[in-house]
This record gives structure tokens, sequence and C-alpha cells, in this order.
């Protein structure tokens, strides 16, 4: 082999570059432009805003569980103390809200949701993911969505204690998602074969939910 290149080669190598520059065909977070953090149609805010069903559950740390259930080849119930004893990760990402406001650099501690399905071990037939909390909302995402890099079952946010109107003491964090896909005191993750809609993708939000993409609505 040599070290030249034809031009095919390096035509592709240099569109191949400028993809990567661009995070062309990538889902979740990508090393964007700072000029292009913000998703269009949204604004920043400062403060960090509640927003939920209204019914905020308080729940024990000796009765909280969460199920993994569905297509996986070992089902797994696991405690509170089980919980902690999983490999424990800190991502930074940012929020981005459909009712339009976004929120930067949230630093969140907990277990990555592909050391989770690390244990659960999807099968090959697992597409979807549908979510379950204490409150009784649901969610949808697929599964490849919900293993993000930089998914996140997160209990701590900057460095304290995720507080229950947060979500408290545990809720998914899927940063490249409108922040409705990210379950407040999750409970439940079902791995399914085809999609289903959820609470709010029942009531006219899109099924997958992509801000860059303005996925605020279902078409329909
Ligand atoms: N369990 C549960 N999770 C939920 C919700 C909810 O009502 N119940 N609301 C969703 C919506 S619409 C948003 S915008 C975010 C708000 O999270 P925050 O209150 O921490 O900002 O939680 C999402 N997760
Ligand atoms: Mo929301």
């Amino acid at each position: 082999m040599t070290d030249q290149q034809t031009p095919v080669d390096s035509k592709l190598t240099t569109s191949k570059r400028r993809w990567a520059a661009e995070g062309k065909f990538l889902t979740g977070r990508v090393a964007r432009p700072e000029t292009d953090r913000l998703p269009p149609g949204q604004h920043l805010v400062k403060n960090w805003p509640v927003l939920d069903l209204g019914q905020q559950p308080s729940i024990a740390l000796d009765t909280w569980k969460l199920e993994v259930r569905g297509l996986v080849e070992t089902p797994l119930t696991l405690s509170w103390r089980d919980f902690q004893a999983l490999e424990q990760s800190t991502f930074v990402s940012d929020i981005h809200c459909v009712t339009t406001w976004s929120r930067y650099d949230n630093k969140w501690k907990g277990v990555a949701t592909r050391d989770l399905l690390d244990r659960a071990m999807p099968k090959a037939e697992a597409n979807y993911v549908m979510l379950t909390s204490y409150d009784g909302y649901t969610t949808n995402l697929p599964l490849a969505d919900f293993a993000a890099e930089d998914a996140i079952l997160a209990t701590a946010w900057e460095g304290q204690p995720l507080t229950a109107d947060h979500g408290g003491p545990m809720r998914l964090i899927v940063p490249h998602l409108y922040f409705w896909k990210s379950a407040k005191w999750l409970r439940r993750i079902d791995l399914m074969p085809a999609d289903r809609a959820g609470f709010w993708e029942m009531n006219g939000y899109h099924m997958f939910g992509d801000p860059w993409r303005e996925q605020r609505y279902s078409e329909d």
C-alpha cells in the first residue's frame, strides 16, 4: 500500500472530516460550534423551572425500587442500595424543554443508562423503551437514544441529591431529546420490540422529540 491517496479517497476523507466537524449523521451530543448550541426556537434560562403533571410523589429510599423488564436477558429489580452499588458516572449536559427554555451545563451524577443495560442485557429484538414513573407518567423513546453515551439515571445535580420536585430520588436525563423524555421519579423501564406512545406522545407531542429538528408536536 502507498501513502498517496487517489483523488476519490481524499475527497471522501475531506467530506468525512467535514461531517465529523458538523456532527452530521450523529445523534446525541456532538461537538457543535458554540454559536450553534441553542436549538431553534429556544431561549436560555439561568434558573431551573419545575414542570410536571402536578403530582410530585415522595418516595422513601427504603421502599424505592427500579425495575427493568420486557425484552432483556436478565430482568432487574433494584433496591436503592443495589442502584448505588452500580458504577457511578458524572456527565455535564444541556436541557432543552419543549416549552422553549434551555439551560446549559447541568452536572449530573448517577448511573449511565449503558451501565444499567449491560446488567439487563437487551435482547436483539428490543428496539424501543417505555419509561414509567411513580406519578403514573410514561414516555417512550428508541433504545439507541435511551442508551446514548451521555444519558444518565441521575441521583444528583450540581453535587447535591436531586430534589423531589425535579424527580428525586432518581430521574432519567436524555440530553439530546426534549426534556419531556427525561422521566422524573423513574420506577420502571420496559424494553419493547416496537414503538408505543407515552403520556405526552398520546397528547400530541412528537414520538421522538429532537430539539435540533424542532420535533415538538406530532404532524396530525
Ligand atoms: N414523572 C414525570 N416525569 C416528567 C414529567 C412528569 O410530569 N412526570 N414531566 C416532563 C416534562 S414535560 C418536563 S419539561 C420535565 C421537567 O423537569 P423539571 O421539572 O425538573 O424541569 O420533566 C419531564 N418528566
Ligand atoms: Mo415539558
